[in-house]
């Protein structure tokens, strides 16, 4: 298991000195955050990135994420120019020794919430999700808050420049099942399959977030059922999933060590998303601490079985609280995934320790 940690780069303001200060932490996961999506991630822009990462003695092995151009997930004719930077940017990519690329295939939004400050008992904040008030507003709704209200609830996505587009994306969506949506995500990887062989890249695809339909949009990863789907449909090894844990568990009925099992049974975990979840009633979570007994998540029981099968993929803490009065990113604050990360780690160790052979 490579412990690693999420860099937002220029956007981030945790400074890289101090993620490396977290014992165990042997990489960041690294994006580019200024190249439009679809575009190719041009080596120039690639190569300082890399670096800046490299001089703080973190390298950087995962990207999260290169996203897909939504002329892809609608599969339209003109995807083929954006599948063609795709590959380019694999290339790209694989030339500063990146290994696993996670992206998303959720139309539209990343992830949902519908509070990023929820308040805990402990005086710590986590983001939060509703479903009642989700399902009670229509996506002209939500765009419109987002404007009257940018900056204090901005989800990715939702940025103030892509409203917009958004309304005439809606429209778009209209007419695209779930299989039309699943047919697309295939014709993707088959399409850069050859670039991924020839690379040795791995596609990571991240479970939507939440697993269920938001805003009537087609939902494809929800489940063990989706992801068999999947990995059948595109069996090579290339074709990977990032097991978030906190995505999958919001389903009640989704029986996350099965599914881990099923997958690395197989070898098609390449990254894994170690986020911990309270159910508040069907369709409500907020998230917690990594701890496990602070939320639903079987994180022990996760980490025992990558252990079990000798996991040496990728792992990092996902959205954690805000604690101790820090101030950055919702979710993504140093304090609570610096102890997220060596929680995990000791966990592993005392497995390590134990382990005759
Ligand atoms: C949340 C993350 C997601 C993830 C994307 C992958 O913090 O787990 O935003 O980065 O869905 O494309
Ligand atoms: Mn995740």
């Amino acid at each position: 298991m490579k412990m690693t940690l999420r860099w937002f780069y220029t956007a981030d303001t945790i400074p890289l000195q101090y993620m490396k200060q977290v014992p165990g932490i042997s990489g960041v996961v690294g994006a580019l955050y200024d190249v439009p999506v679809g575009d190719v991630w041009e080596k120039e822009k690639i190569e300082p990135m890399i670096k800046k990462a490299k001089c703080a003695g973190l390298p950087v092995e995962v990207i999260e994420s290169v996203n897909i151009h939504e002329e892809i997930k609608l599969g339209l004719p003109t995807r083929e120019v954006y599948i063609d930077n795709y590959k380019q940017t694999i290339k790209n990519l694989a030339e500063y020794g990146v290994k696993v690329i996670c992206y998303n295939f959720m139309p539209i939004f990343d992830w949902t919430r519908s509070s990023l400050a929820f308040p805990l008992e402990d005086g710590s904040t986590v983001l939060s999700y509703e479903r009642d008030f989700i399902d009670g507003v229509t996506p002209d709704e939500m765009i419109k808050r987002m404007k009257d209200d940018s900056g204090s609830y901005q989800m990715p996505g939702w940025e103030a420049e892509r409203l917009a587009d958004i309304e005439q994306l809606f429209k778009q969506y209209e007419t695209v099942t779930e299989t039309d949506l699943f047919h697309h995500l295939v014709y993707f990887l088959e399409s850069i399959m050859p670039t991924l062989k020839e690379t040795g890249i791995k596609m990571a695809i991240h479970p939507d977030d939440p697993p269920w339909s938001v805003f009537g949009l087609p939902r494809i990863l929800k489940n063990k059922q989706d992801i068999e789907r999947l990995l059948e449909a595109v069996p090579e090894k290339e074709n990977g999933v990032t097991f978030c844990t906190g995505s999958l568990g919001a389903r009640q009925d989704n029986d996350l060590l099965d599914i881990a099992e099923y997958c690395l049974k197989q070898d098609r975990i390449p990254f894994v998303h170690i986020r911990n979840i309270i159910h508040t009633g069907e369709g409500n979570f907020h998230e917690v601490s990594h701890y496990d007994k602070s939320g639903s998540v079987d994180v022990v029981g996760l980490i025992k079985l990558l252990h079990q099968y000798q996991y040496d993929g990728y792992v990092r803490p996902d959205h954690g609280r805000m604690i101790w009065g820090e101030e950055a990113r919702p979710g993504y604050g140093l304090y609570d995934r610096a102890l997220g990360a060596m929680y995990m780690t000791g966990i592993w160790d005392s497995l390590e320790e134990g382990k005759t052979c």
